[in-house]
């Protein structure tokens, strides 16, 4: 990881009244080739990759409407070098620096987005649970290049000031288009080895990866310390066993983690 990052008053302040933020450069090339080596890796593990392991999450093709595997979350039990990377004191630095105060890490997941994926409608990532911290923020580390040929996280600046724009009633909900100005949209566009952050608040979307090649990205989630400390293994609990509920609610009662 570059040994020089430090954020400036300016690239804080940004991050305040844009709710997002890019960073360039944060892994070298050679982090970029361990971690996209551990991606591989992960791809292959068979024995988890299971539509009734709630590990997983699954998006359609949008050319051939088939369910494929998008993403583990979380991951990096299942990876050191995913942990590494979520722990390094030079990337947890770079969201202290932002919040002010320590940063714990709250979530993890690698998204795969393979070729044809469809990508996620607008949504903010906060969800209304009484457990959820208000100051969630989200570090998105690039393996592939990702523009909007591939699907690339599109943000919507200035929204996360409004918080939560949806009910809040413990669910997730999409946001509706309306409720922000589309053309105020920016694509993040990302090397390999540069991260983007945004807000828990920051609305943002992606489209389909029309390229030929997964489109991944490692998102590493945080919280303040003075907004719960380390609740990621709470976190974790709960999630499982809301995700179960959500998933039995549609029938599917033999779902498992693994
Ligand atoms: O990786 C993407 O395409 C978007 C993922 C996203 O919006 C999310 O996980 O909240």
């Amino acid at each position: 990881m570059n040994p020089n990052l430090v954020l400036t008053q300016k690239q804080i302040a940004d991050y305040q009244t844009e709710g997002f933020l890019v960073v360039r450069g944060v892994l070298a090339l050679a982090a970029v080739a361990e971690l996209e080596a551990e991606a591989v890796r992960l791809m292959q593990r068979t024995d988890l990759i299971d539509s009734d392991n709630i590990r997983c999450r699954w998006q359609n093709c949008v050319a051939t409407g088939e369910c494929r595997f998008d993403c583990f979350d979380p991951v990096i039990d299942i990876s050191p070098i995913c942990a590494r990377i979520a722990r390094d004191p030079r990337l947890v630095e770079i969201v202290s620096a932002l919040f002010g105060e320590r940063a714990h890490l709250f979530k993890d997941k690698l998204i795969f987005k393979p070729p044809g994926a469809q990508g996620y409608a607008l949504h903010q990532d906060y969800i209304s649970w009484k457990s959820f911290p208000k100051s969630f923020v989200t570090v998105s580390v690039a393996i592939d290049s990702s523009d909007s040929g591939n699907g690339a996280t599109e943000v919507f600046p200035g929204y996360q000031l409004c918080g939560c724009m949806t009910p809040e009633d413990g669910m997730y909900h999409e946001l509706p288009l309306e409720t922000v100005d589309v053309a105020k949209g920016v694509m993040l566009e990302l090397a390999p080895g540069d991260v983007a952050i945004f807000s828990g608040y920051t609305p943002h979307r992606s489209a389909p990866n029309q390229s030929a090649q997964s489109r991944r990205l490692l998102y590493l989630s945080y919280n303040a310390n003075s907004d719960g400390g380390d609740q990621r293994d709470a976190h974790y609990a709960e999630f499982k066993s809301w995700l179960k509920d959500r998933y039995a609610e549609h029938g599917k009662t033999n779902t498992f983690f693994r």
